[in-house]
């Protein structure tokens, strides 16, 4: 059981399990237990908290906005928002006897020259005062994420949330995600809806698929070889993303390394995506739970 601080990276563990979370957007970006490695973290990703770019790996955390977001108060806030670009506080990390907890947190203090906030507060015609803590619990099987977001002075605030987190397969052709049978779905690549049918989800092209979950869909196991997870989450996180790059748009990103490596990762992001409010005074609050099984 340790907590190690150097630099940027937080490292701590309990028992065989090991994890390790950057400042930078507050991303963990590595989860071990007993040896084996169940995140993917690119080769180039950068992890200093002065990098311009997010961390190409591991689970960045999207908020306020997901992609370009359709939502009116969200539409001239980047890309998946501006959160996996800001610097958090590390604010202390403490052996339970259970588990060992790590807390960090980021205000609208820190975020007060970024571009991207700036655009948000715009939509409100104020600065929107906020606090996001992010407290992440290690057991010796899994690791739970906890999330909350205060509203200091708007009288609704809306955003949109997702967990980016990038899983580490040994060949995602031989993965199986299991757990969403009767989810509908839209497929973002062709903008066309469908409903899964399947027990079973095989990625084996190009795939960018949102689902929403239903009370049949509260638990998801990825299933390759012997990387075996199940993800739990708060009934707020009704959404959950597909994501795999594929071998063509993998060569044009250029932190996504090495290019071959789309073969051994998939994305299995649960949130938020239709809009969610709090409202001023509030707390609104999700948890996550990654599980070897
Ligand atoms: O979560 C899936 C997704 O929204 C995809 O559409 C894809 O663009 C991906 O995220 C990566 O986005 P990023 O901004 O991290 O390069």
């Amino acid at each position: 059981m340790s907590v190690e601080v150097e630099n940027d990276l937080i490292k701590f563990s309990y028992g065989e399990a090991h994890a390790c979370v950057a400042k930078k957007g507050c991303t963990l970006v590595s989860f071990v237990v007993d040896g084996d490695e169940y995140l993917y973290l690119s080769e180039a990703a950068n992890l200093s908290s002065k990098s311009p770019t997010p961390v190409r790996g591991g689970m960045p955390l999207i908020f306020p906005a997901f992609g370009n977001s359709y939502l009116e108060s969200l539409k001239t806030v980047q890309q998946h928002g501006f959160v996996r670009n800001m610097a958090w506080d590390f604010v202390i990390a403490e052996v339970l006897t259970e588990c060992t907890v790590a807390r960090f947190r980021l205000s609208h203090r820190q975020c007060e020259k970024e571009q991207q906030y700036k655009n948000w507060c715009e939509f409100y015609g104020q600065p929107i005062k906020f606090e996001l803590t992010m407290v992440f619990e290690l057991f010796p099987d899994r690791i739970t994420v906890n999330t909350g977001l205060v509203n200091e002075n708007v009288s609704e605030l809306e955003f949109q949330f997702l967990y980016h987190t990038y899983f580490r397969v040994p060949c995602v052709r031989d993965m199986y995600i299991t757990g969403l049978k009767g989810a509908k779905y839209l497929d973002r690549l062709q903008t066309r809806y469908g409903l899964d049918g399947s027990p079973m989800l095989k990625v084996e092209e190009q795939t960018d698929k949102l689902y929403e979950l239903g009370e049949n869909n509260r638990e998801i196991d990825i299933l390759s070889g012997n990387y075996n997870v199940r993800l739990t989450a708060s009934d707020n996180l009704k959404d959950l993303v597909v994501w795999n790059p594929w071998e063509e748009n993998a060569a044009k990103m250029k932190d996504f390394e090495p290019k071959s490596s789309y073969r051994n990762m998939c994305c299995v992001e649960f949130g938020t995506i239709g809009g969610t409010t709090v409202t001023q005074g509030q707390r609104w609050q999700c948890q996550h739970t990654i599980t070897i099984i």
